[in-house]
């Protein structure tokens, strides 16, 4: 029979989505719940030259990576819509495809970026903190821990992509006052509210106009650390920043010290650097700073839908039809 494609798959996927990839691949699969280490990553990539690789938007796929699995691989399935981790030029020199999962995530994302922003702004972590404690009852402060309202605020939305404008749709429902949003284009909206609501401004203007940023955008040469000092500087000092897009994308030292000195009000984290946040780093220490350990997507819905695309783009690849998503590697 004919010698089956080997795939290697470098992150915990449930059975259903397995299944259908062991009938048309060799695979290099282990179901557990511990993330492979890069040691790991290139010794089963030496050991067992794979033609594809099914791997999660935390893990670099680098030259290293690439040069060890040579020849043979021809195609990466990234379960994300980010694709910052994958080394884009070396992929088009070797002439590898790359799969990835837009557009099933987008309203997981708006819904968790809304959640977020609402646990930061409305002091969330510190009042479960309280109620578990036993402060709650025994001390009047509770009353006056007050959050910050968004009803009449101004939103700035860094990166007004699918992800970003779900989440502006989101926030509508909150009476807020204007969306400011900065990025490479200005949309065209039809409706006289659109026109009215969304406003396409510069970064600066973004920064020191908005109550609410929320960083959208994805993390490339142009946006690594654009949120550093300087950024902050220009903020209102009632401001609160919401990451849902990449770690890379802050400057954590710059931000530390923005919440510590209260140069802003408060930040909420879904993504880091590095990732996971190592426990002892200062960030962690700051009532005023909400971390979560990028659940982004990680609603039923969207994983689910993100790991049969994942399947899909692989099965289709290798049976010779279009991926059903396709990074344009050379539009980008
Ligand atoms: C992924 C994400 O779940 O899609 C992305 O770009 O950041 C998340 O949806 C994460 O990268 C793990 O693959």
């Amino acid at each position: 029979s004919a010698i089956r494609p080997r795939l290697l798959i470098l992150h915990q996927m449930p059975s259903q989505f397995i299944r259908p990839l062991e009938r048309v691949f060799d695979l290099d699969y282990k179901d557990t719940s511990v993330p492979v280490t890069r040691e790991q990553i290139l010794s089963r990539i030496r050991a067992n030259p794979p033609d594809a690789m099914l791997f999660p938007g935390g893990i670099k796929i680098d030259k290293e990576v690439l040069s060890t699995a040579g020849d043979k691989l021809k195609m990466l399935a990234t379960f994300s819509v980010g694709y910052n981790h994958i080394d884009l030029k070396e992929c088009q020199k070797r002439g590898i495809s790359i799969g990835y999962t837009p557009g099933v995530l987008t309203n997981g994302v708006a819904d968790l970026g809304v959640a977020l922003l609402l646990a930061t702004s409305r002091r969330i972590s510190e009042a479960m903190k309280k109620a578990r404690n036993g402060e709650w009852g025994k001390s009047s402060d509770i009353m006056w821990m007050c959050g910050k309202p968004l009803a009449n605020s101004t939103i700035g939305i860094v990166g007004l992509g699918q992800i970003g404008l779900a989440i502006a749709r989101r926030l509508q429902a909150f009476s807020i006052q204007q969306i400011l949003y900065s990025g490479t284009r200005e949309k065209q909206f039809d409706s006289e509210d659109d026109k009215k609501l969304f406003k396409f401004v510069q970064f600066e203007k973004l920064l020191n106009q908005s109550d609410f940023v929320i960083i959208a955008c994805a993390l490339n040469e142009k946006t690594e650390n654009m949120f550093n000092k300087q950024a902050f500087e220009q903020m209102k000092n009632d401001a609160i920043l919401i990451n849902i897009a990449r770690g890379g994308i802050v400057d954590q030292e710059a931000l530390y010290d923005a919440l510590k000195k209260g140069q802003i009000q408060a930040a909420g984290l879904d993504v880091t650097t590095p990732e996971p946040l190592p426990l002892d780093h200062p960030l962690l220490t700051l009532e005023n700073c909400t971390i979560f350990p990028h659940i982004g997507s990680a609603d039923e819905s969207a994983r689910h839908q993100m790991a049969q695309v994942c399947v899909d783009n692989l099965l289709n690849f290798f049976s010779g039809k279009p991926m059903v998503h396709q990074l344009k590697i050379d539009n980008l």
